[in-house]
């Protein structure tokens, strides 16, 4: 039987490794895949812009990705419910041109990713980064979509900060090495589908016996995971559907259409979306007229 230490000695041997890491690292520009031309070693602005400010007390600085579409989806839901005072200005952010390095983005976001939301209601405005801490600010700013009692709230919590920790598995891990990476790499690829493939089993198991992921009620839980999982499910990310062998969580699959056909998560879609054909793309949006005639889906 081989034991332990044979292992490892085995799998670190320099004979199999492609890449020897040099004693310190040094920023290569041209590493490939995509992304390279927007990804930076350091933080802070690049450059003086400042941020466009709308009419409607909420201004949104955001673009169409699982990340932003968070956002867009909790501030229609809002504003399906009849509370006015979500009314929200969205702008988009071409993160591939690098406008989360202008000066405006990064006061508010010293992080330089999207989504970010500058609350201007009060005396004060309230900068907000971080989809999780932007949807648990509306949720308690408007107090719905967040039990209010614990056991239900903890749970709530529990599943928004699963998702936060949970995607970067998904996204920088299996959709960038699956779908992005300049080549093809077995043992990125194998580790990562194993982690996803592990996370939509924790979720399927969830959704067996509830409706959705906090029992019968739709909160921000739901919202922050079904961007990423429940489009997953649905065949929209990476094109993976079928490596991911996606059908055989049914119970993923279920919740993730039910919350697909719900009018406020297919306006959050397109919001701040400049992909795809245009009529499901609303690059900016200042009031529920900009979804005339865009197709919803
Ligand atoms: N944990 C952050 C992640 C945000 C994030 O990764 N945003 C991406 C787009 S989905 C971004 O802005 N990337 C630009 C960059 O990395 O420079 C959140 O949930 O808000």
């Amino acid at each position: 039987m081989t034991n332990r230490s044979e292992l490892d000695a085995k799998d670190s041997s320099p004979s199999k490794a492609d890449y020897q890491p040099p004693k310190v690292w040094t920023w290569n520009k041209a590493n490939g895949g995509r992304f390279a031309n927007i990804n930076r070693p350091i933080s802070g602005p690049t450059h003086e812009a400042e941020l466009p400010v709308g009419v409607h007390p909420l201004q949104l600085y955001s673009l169409g990705t699982p990340n932003g579409v968070k956002v867009t989806v909790m501030l229609e839901e809002l504003l399906a419910l009849g509370y006015a005072d979500a009314e929200y200005d969205a702008w988009p952010i071409r993160i591939g041109e690098g406008e989360q390095f202008g000066t405006g983005f990064v006061e508010i976001n010293p992080n330089s990713k999207i989504p970010a939301l500058v609350d201007r209601s009060g005396q004060k405005p309230v900068a907000v980064f971080e989809s999780a801490a932007i949807l648990f600010y509306l949720a308690e700013k408007f107090s719905v979509f967040l039990p209010a009692d614990h056991p239900d709230r903890s749970r709530c919590l529990s599943w928004l900060f699963w998702q936060m920790g949970s995607a970067p598995y998904l996204g920088g891990g299996f959709g960038h090495f699956y779908a992005y990476a300049p080549s093809k790499m077995e043992y990125p690829i194998d580790r990562f589908t194993m982690e996803v493939k592990r996370q939509m089993d924790v979720l399927d198991r969830l959704l067996a016996d509830q409706a959705f992921i906090v029992g019968d009620s739709y909160s921000i839980a739901d919202m922050a995971i079904w961007p990423w999982y429940g489009q997953l499910a649905l065949g929209r990310l990476y094109g993976a559907a079928a490596f991911l062998d996606v059908e055989s969580y049914k119970h993923l699959l279920r919740w993730a259409r039910d919350i697909g056909a719900r009018p406020a998560v297919q306006r959050g879609r397109l919001v701040n979306k400049l992909t795809g054909d245009s009529d499901t793309q609303v690059p900016e949006r200042h009031s529920e007229a900009d979804f005339h005639g865009k197709r919803l889906a």
